[in-house]
């Protein structure tokens, strides 16, 4: 079976570093990952791969490894797995801030995790039912943004939410971010389904996000016309029964679209976030430009241009709210980022002085030996 893998997003022109072909690789791009073991496509069909021991020698940060999405060169074995040598860079990657840190007490700083890359769409899913969270919804907005996908807000479950009711979430998402399409669907009555098809064309690539429980695995399925994903039940009113997914997987839609779903994540960690918030809300950070004062803090100062926006509706309570909260978010991540940097290098000296220390013992001992040898 040839697979052509254009069909898979692949454009080998515009994938710079592509040139570096030869030397018996190939191209292909990773479809699954399961712990070390990755699965991934190419001219010769699904492979399963791993990654060589010179990629791992030189493989220094976690973005480096591949993730779910990536494009990769592949020392194809007919035989077994085969191995991934390099990662082709990305047009688009999704992060999270890792903060699993502690290594056998030594901190390591907080790492960024890639999540999924190369897509072009971020489907942001979130539950109409009793989990509805404007505020979640704009952190992963503001994560999107900064991946370089196209974020899409899909509000799941609308069976579950009477017809008045979704409409005015619909709106309130809407005015949180008025530039982004919120679709609200159901794959139980399949409403909205068909308004979905706009943002999945053939070799396009979309990665499904949100919380556990919120329907993506079971989107995924509704699109794709049959079982791929393990979905299991949850209580609605908790969410329990949480976290089906536990790997990352692509799959090709009869429609060509590929999706990409992904497990619920607990905790997004915003990667680079302030980026993001600025580009969410900009609207306001405009605002603030034309503040008095250059160092306004938008509470009571004279000439507040938020303030005043505020007073005559021009920006909504809401999204302010939400600008607030981001950016006490992003402040956290750094601060955090901050301290685990400072006390990894407060390790290093430690050890170093312990070092020094323990040499300069040995010195002394030496010494002590070679005047005791003399006597
Ligand atoms: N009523 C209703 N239930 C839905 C809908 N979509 C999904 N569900 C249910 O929601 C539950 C969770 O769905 P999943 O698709 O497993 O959710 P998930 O987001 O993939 O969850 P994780 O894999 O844990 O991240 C299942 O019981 C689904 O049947 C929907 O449109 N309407
Ligand atoms: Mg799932």
């Amino acid at each position: 079976m040839f697979v052509n893998l254009i069909d898979y997003g692949y454009s080998g022109a515009s994938v710079p570093g592509v040139s570096a072909i030869g030397d018996g690789v190939i191209p292909a791009r990773i479809t699954e990952m399961r712990r070390d073991l990755y699965k991934a496509i190419c001219q010769y069909g699904e492979v399963t791969a791993v990654i060589t021991g010179t990629f791992l020698y030189e493989a220094q940060y976690q973005h480096d490894y591949p993730a779910v999405g990536d494009f990769v060169l592949l020392k194809y074995n007919a035989n077994g797995p085969s191995g991934i040598t390099e990662v082709l860079p990305r047009i688009s990657k999704f992060s999270r801030a890792d903060f699993s840190g502690h290594e056998e007490g030594y901190v390591k700083n907080i790492v960024e995790q890639v999540v999924a890359a190369n897509f072009d769409y971020v489907f942001i899913l979130c539950s109409l039912n009793f989990n509805f969270n404007p505020s979640r919804i704009a952190r992963y907005i503001t994560a999107s943004r900064r991946s370089g996908g196209a974020p899409v807000v899909l509000l799941t479950k609308a069976d579950l939410c009477a017809d008045l009711e979704r409409v005015s979430r619909v709106e309130t998402i809407q005015r949180i971010a008025p530039d982004i399409p919120v679709l609200s669907v159901s794959c139980v009555t399949g409403l909205g389904l068909d308004a979905l098809t706009a943002y999945l064309p053939p070799a396009k690539t979309i990665v499904l996000l949100g919380s556990s429980g919120v329907g993506k695995s079971s989107l995924l399925n509704t699109l794709a016309g049959e079982k791929i994903m393990e979905v299991k039940a949850i209580r609605e009113e908790d969410s329990k029964g949480r976290h089906t997914t536990s790997h990352r997987q692509m799959v090709r839609l009869p429609g060509g679209a590929l999706v990409i779903d992904t497990p619920g994540m607990r905790e997004l960690g915003l990667w680079d976030a302030d980026q993001g918030v600025n580009a969410l809300f900009s609207n306001i950070e405009e605002l603030a430009l034309q503040c008095r004062f250059s160092d306004c803090t938008h509470k009571s100062e004279p000439g507040c241009a938020v303030k005043a926006a505020l007073d005559n509706g021009s920006l909504s309570e809401e999204q302010w709210k939400h600008y607030l909260t981001h950016k006490k978010e992003s402040a956290f991540v750094e601060s955090k980022s901050a301290f685990l940097q400072h006390k990894k290098e407060w390790q290093k000296q430690i050890t170093r002085f312990n070092r020094k220390k323990h040499a300069g013992q040995q010195a002394d001992d030496e010494r002590d030996n070679k005047e005791l040898s003399k006597s």
